[in-house]
């Protein structure tokens, strides 16, 4: 049997052997890369999810993988059918056909099925991630040009200042341009209600393996939240350009166990009531310093 182009693609068990192995490379993609909650080198899939939002968004972007996947390959095989089949050479007289209602039906009616099938469980996601469930704590992130600042204010109402570290401070073990001075510190395993809120212009607080993205914008309070499942430091950035800082202001979430946090949180309230022993803490009581006079 001679072996042209035609021949091997019109064998079925090739064309089912392709189809299976490209899915399973885009699969492999997105899975099976080590934990870890900052960016790595030459990574192709997201970052691990941490919280229960951030594992329904990986699911959900799996299973669109697996549906692009095979219309890809779908259209792909009747570009090449067609290529095959009807070129100049092997079909020199086109067929002068203009209309198939059937097909014509066929070609809107099943795509309408695809999207109506996406849109169920996209919705789905989308309203879980928006009702914030019973929260057992809030915290209150305010975007400025360029850094981010951390208010806990049923935690005492402190607030602290979270800048960049400037690559000649760096040390060792630091990561440049994500980790900061004052990293934002919660508890695991706690529900946690984000407003998110910005003094200048508008900045976007992001922590990828949160599935949490929520505008900071001037005179809006937006609401997200997150419950993280695992401690560990997690990384993310301000990824709304607001201006020639933009690169310049990171997001770190330094996630502790609720005893530390109860320790961690005690101290910071003490500093700020100390009148600013420690630099990190800004402000008592929500008072603010951009809002001095609110309470
Ligand atoms: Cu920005």
């Amino acid at each position: 049997m001679v072996l042209t182009a035609k021949s091997i693609l019109a064998d079925r068990r090739f064309r089912a052997l392709l189809a299976a192995g490209l899915t399973l490379l885009g699969i492999a993609a997105m899975g099976g890369i080590a934990w870890a909650a900052q960016p790595q080198p030459w990574e192709i899939g997201m970052q691990p999810p941490a919280t229960p939002i951030k594992d329904r968004i990986e699911a959900l972007h799996d299973e669109l993988l697996v549906i692009i996947s095979l219309i890809t390959l779908f259209v792909l095989g009747l570009l090449l059918y067609v290529i095959v089949k009807f070129n100049h050479r092997r079909h020199p007289v086109p067929t002068r056909t203009s209309h198939n209602p059937v097909v014509e039906i066929l070609w809107t009616v099943i795509p309408v099925l695809i999207l109506v099938l996406i849109a169920i469980p996209s919705f789905k996601l989308m309203y879980y991630m928006d009702a914030v469930p019973q929260a057992d704590m809030t915290i209150k992130v305010t975007g400025h040009q360029w850094y981010w600042s951390y208010a806990y204010p049923d935690q005492g109402g402190f607030e602290i200042n979270s800048n960049i570290i400037p690559d000649d401070q760096l040390k060792p073990g630091q990561k440049r341009l994500l980790d900061v001075d004052n990293p934002l510190v919660i508890p695991v395993n706690t529900t946690i209600r984000v407003q998110v809120t910005g003094t200048d212009v508008i900045h976007s607080w992001f922590v990828p393996s949160f599935g949490v993205q929520e505008y900071a914008v001037i005179g809006r309070l937006n609401e997200a939240w997150m419950r993280v499942e695992h401690e560990g430091m997690y990384y993310g950035e301000c990824n709304q350009i607001c201006g020639i800082n933009h690169a310049f202001m990171p997001i770190s979430v330094k996630v502790v166990s609720p005893d530390a946090f109860q320790q961690w949180a005690a101290e910071a309230k003490k500093s700020a009531e100390n009148g600013g022993a420690a630099a990190t803490v800004v402000a008592v009581n929500g008072a603010a310093p951009e809002a001095p006079d609110r309470n």
